[in-house]
């Protein structure tokens, strides 16, 4: 990308393309092009069709999706297959009818088999059964996967994709049914000491293994891929370390300065039991993440506090 390239960055108000947005300014690139959901509907294909071609952007990144963690995805399977296949598809086609020079899209670590070996290689897609409550899910990614890849292969394309792990940091849902784990615990213990509550309601056993990226650093991850990696295969994206859900309540709960119980509810699904990336190609091209996670963890509490 050239500073004065036309970037589109789709879903520019969310985690992921906020921290995207932030790091392309940050970089001095210029000519970013962002469409809120009223200004532009990406569900709507006559729409996202109508914006490529008056627009044409040389770039996109397809940081828009409908995603949320294992409450709301095991409740509400229909609409993220619906949306998020509506959602590339119009992305995807567009980009290569208006000529798009590069596409980078966004998939997700729930992609792979619940019981992959650990760490998970990219080569492990689609080796086994995926995990239960968030397959609906994880099969819409795939196919946006697969769509770039097929679109490179027929027309030549260069449309990138890229799995990241679990991301958090500023600008994150807390919603506590749909929020991913670690936004939720933050706001549950910030809550609880408010309120001064004698005890927090963590969901499951606590024995489940996950990998927390700031999202800076993905932003910065994406940035480098779309500047210097053109393959057709897919790119992880971690830290390469994960710890239990109850080392992370025990973090947060320190972070926070909460003094009261964990209560352990577990009626709530566990979900898949780990999984860490492999993330040694990416490392081979030459990035590797940066914000430590008690670093990261700090700064979104903070963050939290103050806009929250
Ligand atoms: O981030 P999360 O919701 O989704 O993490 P996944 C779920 C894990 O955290 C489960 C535990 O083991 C939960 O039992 N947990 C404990 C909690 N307390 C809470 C809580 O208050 N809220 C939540 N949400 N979890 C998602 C996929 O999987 O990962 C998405 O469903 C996406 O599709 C995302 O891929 C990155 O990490 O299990």
């Amino acid at each position: 990308m050239q500073k004065k390239s036309k970037i589109y960055v789709a879903g520019h108000r969310g985690l992921v393309g906020s921290a995207i947005v932030r790091e392309l300014e940050a970089q001095g690139y210029t000519n970013l092009l962002k469409r809120t959901r009223a200004e532009l509907d990406l569900m709507d294909q006559a729409a996202v069709e109508n914006f490529f071609k008056i627009e044409k952007p040389e770039y996109v990144f397809v940081a828009a999706a409908k995603v949320g963690g294992i409450g709301a995805n095991k409740s509400q399977k229909a609409d993220f297959i619906f949306e998020n296949l509506q959602v590339q598809n119009n992305l995807i086609h567009n980009a290569y009818k208006f000529g798009a020079k590069k596409l980078l899209f966004l998939g997700s670590s729930c992609i792979y088999p619940r019981q992959a070996p650990q760490p998970i290689k990219e080569e492990y897609l689609l080796t086994g059964p995926l995990e239960e409550t968030n397959d609906a899910y994880a099969v819409a990614k795939i196919a946006g996967i697969t769509m770039c890849q097929s679109y490179n292969q027929q027309y030549g394309t260069n449309f990138i994709s890229v799995m990241p792990t679990n991301l958090y940091g500023i600008n994150d849902n807390f919603d506590l049914e749909n929020a991913h784990v670690l936004p939720s615990l933050l706001r549950k213990f910030h809550e609880a000491k408010l309120e001064n509550k004698p005890i927090v309601e963590v969901w499951g056993t606590g024995s489940p293994m996950r990998e927390f990226l700031y999202v800076d650093d993905l932003a910065s991850a994406v940035v480098f891929l779309m500047n210097n990696y053109d393959g057709s295969e897919i790119v992880n994206i971690g830290t390469g370390e994960d710890c239990t859900i109850k080392e992370l309540a025990e973090m947060i709960k320190e972070v926070v300065g909460y003094e009261g119980q964990i209560y352990w509810n577990t009626s709530k699904p566990d979900g898949t039991p780990r999984k860490l990336l492999d993330v040694s190609r990416l490392a081979k091209l030459g990035w590797k993440y940066k914000t430590d996670f008690k670093t990261g963890l700090k700064k979104t509490y903070e963050w939290y506090k103050i806009n929250v």
